[in-house]
């Protein structure tokens, strides 16, 4: 029984590994008679995943703007302004502090570099729809080009330049006002209850579509891998480059969890750092099994009030926000992730391009929900802002599923070690204020 539960309680994982493995076999037996299908018939087996990608993509506006207002809204104010100001200066902080970890990696160990781009050029790189986001498979050539425009193309690559400019703007925008909503709605209080409310729904609703999505995902997985299988020019290159992507995403989320938190966490406590992981461990061990921040949420809170004596109100109120915003391993993925696809692609980034990246990696690991895969759907945006088309994300899709586990282990880390670290810099604040200040109810978040 025991062995049917676990299997029960992973059976997305399984069968998005099987998607994996199914969309590789179907991409590697297509290629021994690619040259019997038309270049149409190959647009089909792309065009399953490409719905998948939109159903994705159509998710990340309303799932940002819901949970940023609807954790910010619920900020519980009795709490001091500088509390809650630590608190989110805290996460951010590290969010960014992940991401350029991450990038300073992938800059340097370059998995992705020296691939001949992983695309067939059977296309002769007719003028690509870049704006509607479609591409007819296998015009790397095109797509190439067009981010490396030569002169004729200039005003193309313009288009992009601006579309991805609007793009990291109009995501900060949004996050900017997602949050300035929240506050406005904790500060207004009984007044803009069903505000709070509606917005609260909004976030649950729009869960249960991701998840929706994301069962749907192992299907998707499947077209995708099979079309980019298909079209690889070198398999077994690109196959070596994505271990080398997964070392590096590992080594990077490794570094985050057990250095940089550690050492900022007993530089501003002088508190010892392996008892705070060691008394962490069931936390951890559930966000690696169940892949998601939300469902570890009262465990967290758990481990943090029980093993660690942390404030109830701190843990309360630190954790949930933490939970929705606060994502340094995706974030640290995100960008690890967007750089690699640009060296598979032969994309050259300029400085420009990489402060885009650190920010919208930011921006979408602080929109990302606390579910499976959820920096999966938010990556799509980071690979748009960088002019790398959406489907470029079934590159790395083969060892998603895996890494989801191991960033989401982080997220909570990165949560768990900003309340520690909160909890021991607010005790004169605590202690000010009345010990019976309003909970921030569980249910509430
Ligand atoms: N699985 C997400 C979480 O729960 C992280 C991610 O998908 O990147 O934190």
């Amino acid at each position: 029984n025991k062995c049917l539960a676990c299997v029960k309680s992973n059976a997305l994982t399984i069968a998005t590994v099987v998607g994996v493995v199914l969309g590789a076999v179907i991409g590697i037996v297509l290629r021994q008679t690619r040259d019997q299908w038309t270049e149409r018939e190959i647009m089909y087996i792309g065009y399953v995943g490409d719905v998948f990608l939109r159903m994705l993509k159509s998710l990340i506006l309303p799932l940002i703007v819901s949970s940023l207002v609807s954790a910010i809204a619920s900020l519980d104010l009795s709490l001091s302004g500088k509390i809650a100001a630590r608190t989110i200066a805290f996460y951010l902080t590290t969010t960014f502090a992940a991401v350029v970890l991450g990038m300073v990696l992938v800059v340097s160990i370059r998995p992705g570099a020296g691939q001949n781009g992983g695309k067939h050029d059977k296309f002769d790189g007719g003028v690509q729809e870049r704006h509607h986001g479609r591409h007819p498979a296998g015009s790397h050539q095109t797509r190439t080009s067009l981010v490396q425009p030569d002169e004729n193309e200039t005003d193309i690559y313009k288009f992009n330049i601006e579309s991805e400019t609007v793009q990291t703007t109009n995501i900060l925008g949004l996050v900017v006002a997602s949050a300035a909503i929240g506050i406005a709605i904790a500060q207004v209080g009984e007044e803009a209850r069903t505000m709070a409310n509606f917005f609260h729904n909004l976030m649950a609703i729009m869960m249960k579509i991701t998840t929706w999505v994301i069962t749907l995902s192992p299907v998707g997985i499947m077209f995708l891998v099979a079309a980019e299988v298909l079209e690889m020019d070198d398999i077994a290159s690109v196959m070596s480059s994505l271990g080398l992507y997964f070392v590096t995403v590992v080594l990077g989320l490794l570094l985050q969890g057990f250095v940089v938190l550690p050492l900022l966490y007993y530089a501003l406590t002088r508190k010892n750092p392996i008892t705070f992981v060691t008394n962490l461990g069931q936390a951890i061990a559930t966000a690696f099994g169940t892949a998601s921040s939300s469902a570890t949420l009262p465990l967290t809170i758990k481990c943090l009030e029980d093993n660690l004596g942390i404030d109830r109100r701190i843990a309360r109120f630190a954790l949930p926000i933490g939970a929705t915003i606060n994502m340094d391993g995706t974030a640290l993925y995100e960008a690890v992730a967007a750089i690699f696809i640009a060296q598979v692609r032969n994309v050259s980034l300029d400085i420009g391009r990489l402060i885009a990246i650190s920010i919208t990696a930011t921006a979408a690991s602080i929109g990302a929900a606390g579910i499976p895969q959820a920096g999966l759907v938010t990556m799509v945006m980071v690979l748009d802002t960088v002019g790398l088309p959406a489907e470029d994300v079934s590159l790395i899709l083969a060892v998603d599923w895996l890494l989801d586990r191991m960033r989401t282990a982080i997220n909570v880390m990165g949560d768990a070690f900003g309340a520690g670290i909160v909890h021991h810099r607010s005790q004169k604040e605590l202690n000010e204020i009345k010990k019976d200040s309003p909970r921030v109810s569980l249910e509430k978040i």
